[in-house]
Parts: structure tokens; C-alpha cells; sequence
């Protein structure tokens, strides 16, 4: 192993633009790399699931930083080395300040690629980091004193639609690496309309002989989940946490439960006073993204984005798992062309009289 090699990540300052946009920035290596060299500058300080194998360097480096008692001062710049001895789905972020630093999105993924491919050949690596975020609506910054209740939500940084779709080809070997340094919860990921296996986790790579299919990962905090598919289905396939809250962005907490509520009388009443009053909520919470009444700027109320049918009223972490037979040609931001007599339409009548249902 005398290949050596300098990986540089920058972490500059610590405000909400180069935070938020530094989610999920993923540096990517080879295993057997003798020197990696992480920069970091301005405020960050330690790096520890980097690279969990090379434990004994790290520490070493760690020590030599002062581990949990020298933040690295702004403005300066430290060096980490670490010898990737082991491949693998990793991440990093800071432990100084840890609310206030990974709050703001301090954190990354660390892919270790091996020197020679294990398993079978993968035909697309995708890499996702979840997020969550207590953004006041109209604020610019997150609230770092948050500690459960977090209302924007997101895949690398992004709430749906403004999520990246992720393309694949019939039958090809999808490889997706799941990463959750978000401060609190975790993530069940869930992928219609196939199922897939678990090959990895930061800890290591797990036995073929262990791997059975699923159709939802739970990715706990502080942790990462490496899953492969082969899709046979072409389709527009939704991937998404299966929290319901998490599919949904700012929605005003606090708020009563309107459902199934009669508000024509106070509706009445309240147009006396205040002409514009609606009441919301009667029938739930599902159109009032597509309604896109006006907002406070920079925030982002139970949006979701515009579907081949419909609105589609989910948002936050979302998004969408394109599988085409002829993925290099089909547009990303495309909808599937479904195949006559392949999509719901209302039944008729008389198919409903002959299954004995009322009409
Ligand atoms: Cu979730």
C-alpha cells in the first residue's frame, strides 16, 4: 500500500446557507488509500464515524487534537489523517457544540470504495442523507434548541419536489447507501413497489446468508444502511420515511383538530369581523398544499409538488425511484407513460351491480 492520496472536505463557517447546503456532501474514496487528509475549517471539530476501521489512527488523532477539548478556533485550519484499511458506508461530523453544530447540518457521508468489488456488480451507487429541522416559518436559521419536534424534513439537504429523483434500469442492481445524522429520529425508508435486501451497515457488510428482503429499512441515528434491488417493474416508484409527519413539512403544531368539525356557524360569525377568515382542516390536512396560498417567505407549509394524476400532497422526505427500460434516454424529471388499462379510474355500475355492490 504505498498509494497515497490527499481527500480535502472543506466545512467553511457555520451559517444556515453553507450549512444547509453542506448536508449529504458525500466524499468518496478508495479502501487501501494510506492518507486521507480531512481539512476542516472554522468551527468544526471532531471527526469520529469516519472510517470506523481506522479507529486506532484516528484516536491517535484525536488525541492529538485534544479529542472533546479543542474545537478547531475560527478561522483555522486542522488536519485529520485517517488509513482507509476498511471499505464501507461511513459518515462524519462535528463534536463540539453537537446540537447547535449538527442542528445546522454539519454532517456528511464518507463512502470507502473497496479496492476490488465485493459481491455482485452494482449498475448505480446512490447515496442519501436524511436531515430534520426546526425552521420557524418566515426564519432564516434552524433552531438548534429544538429536541423532538422538527418540522422540515429532507433527503441530501432537499424537502420533495425538490429532491432528487433517482434513475434506475429494469433489471439492473440499484445500490442506495442510507445515512441518518439528523439530532433525534429514526427514519423507516420505504420503497414501493419492490423489495430489496440489506448488504451493509456502517458496522460492516452483512452475510449474503443474513440478508432477507424487505420493503422498509429502519435507519436509527448515528447510523447508515446499505441496501440493493434488482427492479423488474418499470413505474415511478415513490421512496419515502414512512413517518407520516416526515412526509409532510411546516403544518403549524399546536393546532386544534378540526376533523369532521360543522364551522358554518363560526364561519359566520368570524366573517363579521375578519371578511378573509377560512376555517381549515374539517376534512384533513391533504389539499391544503396544492391550495398554495400565500406564505411568509422562506417557508415551506405542507408543500408538495405536481404529479402525473394529481397534486401530490406529500413533501419532505420524498422522492422517487425511476425505473425505465431505457434509463439513458428517459428524462429524470419525467413521469412514466403508463400502459393503456394500467392506472385506477372510478368503476362503473355495472361492474359494481355484478360484484353485489351498491351503486
Ligand atoms: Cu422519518
Amino acid at each position: 500500500m504505498s498509494e497515497k492520496r490527499d481527500t480535502t472536505i472543506r466545512v467553511e463557517g457555520m451559517t444556515c446557507a453553507s450549512c444547509v447546503r453542506h448536508v449529504g456532501a458525500a466524499l468518496r474514496e478508495v479502501e487501501g488509500v494510506e492518507h486521507a487528509e480531512v481539512r476542516r475549517r472554522d468551527g468544526v471539530a471532531i471527526v469520529r464515524h469516519a472510517a470506523q476501521s481506522s479507529l486506532d489512527r484516528m484516536i491517535e488523532a484525536l488525541r492529538e487534537a485534544g479529542y472533546e477539548g479543542a474545537p478547531i478556533p475560527p478561522g483555522q485550519t486542522w488536519v485529520y489523517e485517517l488509513d482507509l484499511r476498511h471499505a464501507g458506508t461511513f459518515m462524519y461530523h462535528s463534536h463540539y457544540d453537537e446540537m447547535t453544530q449538527i442542528a445546522l447540518g454539519m454532517v456528511g457521508m464518507f463512502i470507502v470504495h473497496p479496492r476490488r468489488p465485493r459481491g455482485p456488480r452494482v449498475d448505480r451507487d446512490y447515496v442519501l442523507m436524511s436531515h430534520e429541522w426546526r425552521l420557524e416559518v418566515g426564519a432564516r436559521r434552524p433552531d438548534p434548541n429544538a429536541m423532538s419536534d422538527f418540522n422540515v424534513l429532507t433527503f441530501n439537504g432537499k424537502s420533495f419536489p425538490a429532491t432528487e429523483p433517482l434513475m434506475a434500469g429494469t433489471g439492473e442492481r440499484i445500490r442506495i447507501r442510507l445515512g441518518n445524522l439528523g439530532p433525534m429520529d429514526h427514519h423507516p425508508i420505504h420503497i414501493h413497489g419492490l423489495n430489496f435486501v440489506t448488504t451493509a451497515t456502517d458496522g460492516g457488510y452483512v452475510p449474503e446468508s443474513a440478508q432477507y428482503p424487505e420493503t422498509t429499512v429502519l435507519v436509527p441515528v448515528g447510523s447508515t444502511r446499505v441496501i440493493e434491488m434488482v427492479p423488474t417493474e418499470p413505474g415511478d416508484w415513490a421512496m419515502h420515511c414512512h413517518m407520516t409527519h416526515h412526509v409532510m413539512t411546516q403544518m403549524g403544531h399546536g393546532i386544534p383538530n378540526m376533523v369532521g368539525a360543522d364551522t358554518r356557524r363560526l364561519d359566520r360569525r368570524m366573517a363579521r369581523v375578519a371578511p378573509d377568515y377560512m376555517s381549515m382542516g374539517q376534512t384533513g390536512m391533504g389539499g391544503m398544499g396544492e391550495m398554495e396560498m400565500p406564505t411568509p417567505p422562506n417557508s415551506l407549509p405542507m408543500r408538495g409538488g405536481r404529479g402525473p394524476f394529481s397534486y401530490i400532497d406529500m413533501g419532505g422526505m420524498f422522492t422517487v425511484l425511476k425505473v425505465r427500460d431505457d434509463p439513458e434516454r428517459a428524462d429524470p424529471r419525467g413521469w412514466f407513460s403508463h400502459p393503456a388499462g394500467g392506472v385506477a379510474a372510478p368503476a362503473d355500475a355495472a361492474r359494481m351491480r355484478a360484484d353485489g355492490v351498491e351503486a
